[in-house]
């Protein structure tokens, strides 16, 4: 079989397979990425690049026939999720035993459909979470740069106050500031100049149409926006996809060889291909990377990996409540997409919870205030090679989840006490659950800074390979992970060019 060969490789698109090529690309080092996804650029029949949330095609999920929305259900109907073709779509719902995990799929991984909530954590407990990382210089040097790449900032906030789009947002404000509760603004990717021109009707609405996890076709600045255009600007980088890296060897001279599956439009494996490289970068998120890890130790093509990859995987403490509001303190008919604020009980030490106010745009009044809660549950769990099924299990139980739901309904009761209002039991399928808890955005974990690496992202027990992603991340970082991956990867590049690849 031919082999192609290049100096670096870089595997995935998010956020850390994104500022690794940048980075390698500006360094003058020819870089392939490979991507499983596809490109999200070119509009479909009905002249969009991403199909709207209401009324979701193929495009929606990765490979599917049904959609597999967040909120199954409204008012116990099954009304949010529809049929669709089997197609390359941009959101995936990765389901192990107890526990199932969205991602992103295509070029830009993970910022093609999510919120664009850009956090940078408490520098307390990013110290507690990197021990091995010097703290001050992560805010001095790494989260700036990263807001200024990615494009980071802040609704206005005498708009805030005014606009329709952010009445669901002050509802939650005013009953969480009943209780008790500080809130906070958090900053996003999303350009609020255009949604502030969405809002006075003079450009396409994206975000006050409703897009969000299945894609904004305006106003968010996703990663092929941002980095990965830079990256493809320098000359160096070329981006495939639709290959799925299957594994990964070294050779005898100590190059890297990787195999990839090539997947069509229907989902068939229509060949394979075999890459070469000096330097590989692993950037498939804490899942992609993790995975690929596992196998590599466990069939004996990488045996020197540590005992710990696999190991220290978390949900972020993801859970997600509704409450019904008063029929007084409404929602509004036409909410934004993008969340802005969080209420932060972080300081609560014995329960910590930050839990953003999420968006519910059925496009009517539902009276409805949805949150991620955030919790500080320290669970963990294991990943573990399955040789009959030639793939990873999840050793995550519903006792871990459990864990982050008395954490937010800690929080929420108080709320709810000082409202004298009640949780939603329709919006999480059939069993009448007041609280989201089998599923999480943010996993995080699986190869640990510090345990299976270096301080730096170098992989234990090999030269010239390295993590880049939320695999990083042990379990928890207290807010939403982007910023944080992406910072961290940025010091991981800065470091890596300036050791290890200077001939
Ligand atoms: P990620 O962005 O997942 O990228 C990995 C890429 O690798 C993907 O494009 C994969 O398709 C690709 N890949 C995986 N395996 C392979 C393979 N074997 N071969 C080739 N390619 C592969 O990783 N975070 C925030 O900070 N703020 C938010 O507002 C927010 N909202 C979210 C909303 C939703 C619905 C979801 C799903 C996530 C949200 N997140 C949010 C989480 C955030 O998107 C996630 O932490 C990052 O995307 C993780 O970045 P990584 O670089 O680790």
């Amino acid at each position: 079989d031919a082999v192609d060969t290049a100096p670096a490789i870089v595997v995935g698109s998010g956020y850390g397979g994104a500022v690794a090529a940048l980075r390698l690309g500006q360094a003058g080092i020819r870089t392939l990425v490979l991507e499983m996804g596809r490109l999200w650029n070119t509009p479909g029949p009905d002249g969009q690049v991403f199909c709207s949330t209401r009324a979701p095609d193929r495009r929606s999920m990765w490979f599917r026939t049904r959609t597999e929305a967040p909120l199954a259900a409204f008012l116990w109907l099954d009304v949010v999720n529809r049929a669709i073709g089997r197609y390359p779509g941009v959101l995936d719902r990765v389901h192990f035993d107890a526990m199932s995990v969205y991602v992103g799929r295509g070029v830009g991984g993970g910022s093609l459909v999510n919120g664009g909530m850009a956090v940078a954590p408490q520098p307390a407990y990013f110290g507690v979470q990197f021990p091995t990382v010097d703290t001050a210089e992560m805010y001095a040097t790494y989260f700036p740069r990263a807001r200024s790449m990615l494009g980071v900032n802040t609704v206005d906030p005498a708009w805030f106050e005014s606009t329709d789009g952010y009445r669901f947002a002050r509802t939650s404000r005013k009953a969480a500031a009943n209780a008790g509760l500080r809130t906070t603004f958090v900053p996003n990717v999303y350009d609020f100049g255009y949604m502030r021109r969405e809002a006075a009707g003079t450009v396409t609405r994206s975000a006050l149409a409703g897009e969000v996890i299945y894609g904004n076709n305006h106003g968010k600045r996703t990663l092929d926006k941002t980095y990965l255009a830079s990256a493809l600007g320098t000359g160096n980088v070329t981006i495939n996809t639709l290959e799925r890296v299957r594994e990964i060897r070294r050779s005898a001279d100590g190059s890297y060889l990787l195999a990839a599956d090539r997947i069509d439009p229907a989902g068939a494996v229509v060949g394979s291909r075999q890459y070469s490289c000096t330097y590989l970068f692993l950037g498939a998120g804490s899942l992609g990377t993790t995975e690929l890890l596992l196998h590599a130790r466990e069939t004996g093509a990488l045996p020197a990996l540590d005992e710990s990859v696999g190991t220290g995987w978390g949900t972020n403490g993801n859970v997600m409540p509704g409450r019904a509001n008063h029929l007084w303190d409404t929602v509004g008919a036409d909410e934004s997409t993008i969340p802005v604020l969080g209420i932060d009980d972080r300081a609560n030490t014995a329960n910590p919870v930050f839990a953003e106010i999420a968006p519910l745009p059925m496009g009517l009044e539902h009276w409805i205030s949805l949150y991620l809660a955030i919790t500080g549950n320290p669970e963990r769990a294991s990943f573990t090679y399955d040789r009959a099924t030639d793939s990873a299990r999840l050793g995550w139980s519903a006792a871990q989840s459990a864990v982050s739901v008395r954490m937010a309904k800690n929080l929420f009761d108080r709320i709810n006490a000082a409202n004298a209002t009640i949780y939603r039991y329709d919006l999480f399928g059939s069993a009448g659950k007041a609280f989201a808890d089998d599923f999480t955005y943010h996993p995080l974990g699986g190869c640990v800074l510090g345990r299976s690496t270096d301080a730096y992202g170098r992989v234990k027990g090999y030269s010239r390979l390295y993590v880049t992603d939320g695999s990083l991340v042990p379990g928890s970082i207290g807010v939403n992970p982007f910023l944080t991956i992406t910072a961290l990867a940025e010091r991981t590049m800065t470091r890596v060019l300036a050791e290890d690849t200077a001939s």
